[in-house]
């Protein structure tokens, strides 16, 4: 994004018009106040030992000292917040998957020990000194990098989402999954540092055939997928920092590519691999998995980009509401194809919608955090939220989704996703329209 867009985002935000206003957000604020102060009076279990004006333990006495943690982790408070595994839906933990905790999230950024994670055949220990990428084929200088090599190019950081395609794939034939962690926890989003791929395919020189380029990963999987040169020439990246620090190595320490917007399974990890070629190879990952099959038989290939999805993330299964009254539901919204542009909610199944705000700075192919103010009157409600990007496409229901494509996918769900909220607060897991 150039420093101009930067600034016209927060000015967008700043305006008014999609952000709280103040005169709202301290109307909010005193109607929300004085409900949470009755809340905590009315819950017999609230533990008020140490409330002003009494003193607690920890105000009387020395805390531990620096250097005793040199690489911080979060309070034990926060145990709960961890990625998490379906028992039944794979059959071992080496070509497996974890969902990352999206409930307990605040912002759009993951942190990088919650980041889900994907691998085919576990997580290889490779050593940075060790490791090369390897860029041949259709090109005038071949190259063999070392990390020290690929470090030395012209770096840039961006924040962009990664998402697997098969996230939600469960639901698309009706598994009901009873936490937002599983439904939709196939989702990260961070801040990636690398070098851009067409800077290296400049140092390389292509022919004139160059179309395709293969990336393969270091990994027992020797994952492989199609490029086209479009992408690789437009947003790609050879990516070895995440979040401020190198990749972690579930992430694919010391190298990774990064589709911005693209299915995860295009983002090969431990990358050690590009060959560049004027065909696509019609690797295991692009024929039997990844493709998806549609109603008459026949399948969609190379369907890179992840379409325009949200979900509301408060309330949720693992987040319900304790009394009635004041609230804000939220959400995070993420297009594929760019900047998300609108996000509406609806309590009431679909059949009326609310425009919400952005919360969080809107970036292309990033998570955007979304909220809308809500007084529950305790009633049962079918919350929805839908989200439409700036190209225009709006987020399909689960019967448009089905119409377009039938029930024989995994990949690519981003239908409407429906909480059911009880009149005792408990969220559940529901399709709906
Ligand atoms: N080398 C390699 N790269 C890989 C994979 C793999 O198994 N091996 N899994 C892919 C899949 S299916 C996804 S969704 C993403 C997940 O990235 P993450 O584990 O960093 O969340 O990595 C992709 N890259
Ligand atoms: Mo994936």
């Amino acid at each position: 994004m150039s420093q101009r867009e930067f600034d016209r985002t927060l000015a967008d935000m700043a305006s008014g018009e999609r952000s709280m206003t103040a005169p709202e957000r301290r109307r909010f604020l005193k109607g929300g106040l004085a409900l949470a102060g009755a809340a905590v009076a009315s819950t017999a279990s609230a533990d008020t030992r140490f409330a002003p004006p009494e003193v607690p333990p920890w105000t009387k006495s020395l805390g531990a000292g620096v250097g005793v943690n040199p690489y911080g982790s979060p309070s034990p408070h926060e145990a709960h917040v961890v990625r998490r595994t379906v028992d039944w839906l794979t059959a071992d933990n080496i070509a497996s998957i974890s969902f990352t905790p999206l409930a307990d999230l605040k912002g759009i950024i993951t942190p990088s020990g919650v980041v889900f994670e994907r691998y085919h055949a576990g997580v290889p220990e490779v050593h940075p000194d060790q490791h090369r990428l390897m860029i041949h084929g259709l090109v005038d200088r071949p190259l063999v990098l070392s990390m020290d090599d690929l470090m030395r190019f012209p770096s840039v950081s961006v924040i962009r989402f990664l998402e697997c395609p098969a996230n939600g794939g469960m639901e698309w034939r009706g598994a009901q999954m009873d936490r937002l962690q599983f439904t939709h926890g196939m989702l990260s989003c961070c801040e990636w540092t690398g070098v851009l791929l067409s800077t290296l395919l400049e140092e390389v020189g292509l022919k004139k055939d160059a179309a395709w380029i293969l990336a393969e990963g270091a990994d027992g999987a020797h994952m492989s997928r199609s490029i086209p040169m479009d992408k690789a020439l437009d947003d790609a990246m050879l990516v070895y920092a995440q979040n401020g620090e190198m990749l972690r190595p579930e992430q694919g320490y010391p190298l990774r590519l990064i589709n911005p917007g693209w299915e995860g399974n295009t983002c090969v990890k431990w990358l050690r691999r590009l060959e560049i070629g004027d065909k696509p190879w019609h690797h295991r990952e692009e024929t039997s998995k990844y493709t998806d099959l549609l109603a008459d038989g026949t399948s969609r290939e190379f369907s890179y980009e992840q379409e325009c999805n949200s979900v509301v993330t408060s309330p949720c299964p693992e987040k319900p509401f304790k009394t009635k009254g004041k609230y804000m539901i939220e959400g995070l919204a993420w297009s594929g194809r760019g900047r998300i542009k609108h996000v509406d909610i609806s309590v009431d199944g679909g059949a009326n919608w609310r425009e919400a705000r952005f919360t969080s700075e809107i970036m292309p192919k990033a998570l955007t955090r979304f909220a809308l103010e809500w007084d529950w009157d305790g009633s049962p409600a079918l919350i929805q939220s839908r989200a439409v990007d700036e190209t225009g496409y709006v987020q399909p229901t689960y019967r448009q989704l089905r119409e377009a494509r039938g029930t024989n996918s995994i990949y690519h769900k981003n239908a409407i996703h429906t909480w059911k909220l009880s009149p005792n607060g408990t969220v559940s897991n529901v399709q709906f329209a």
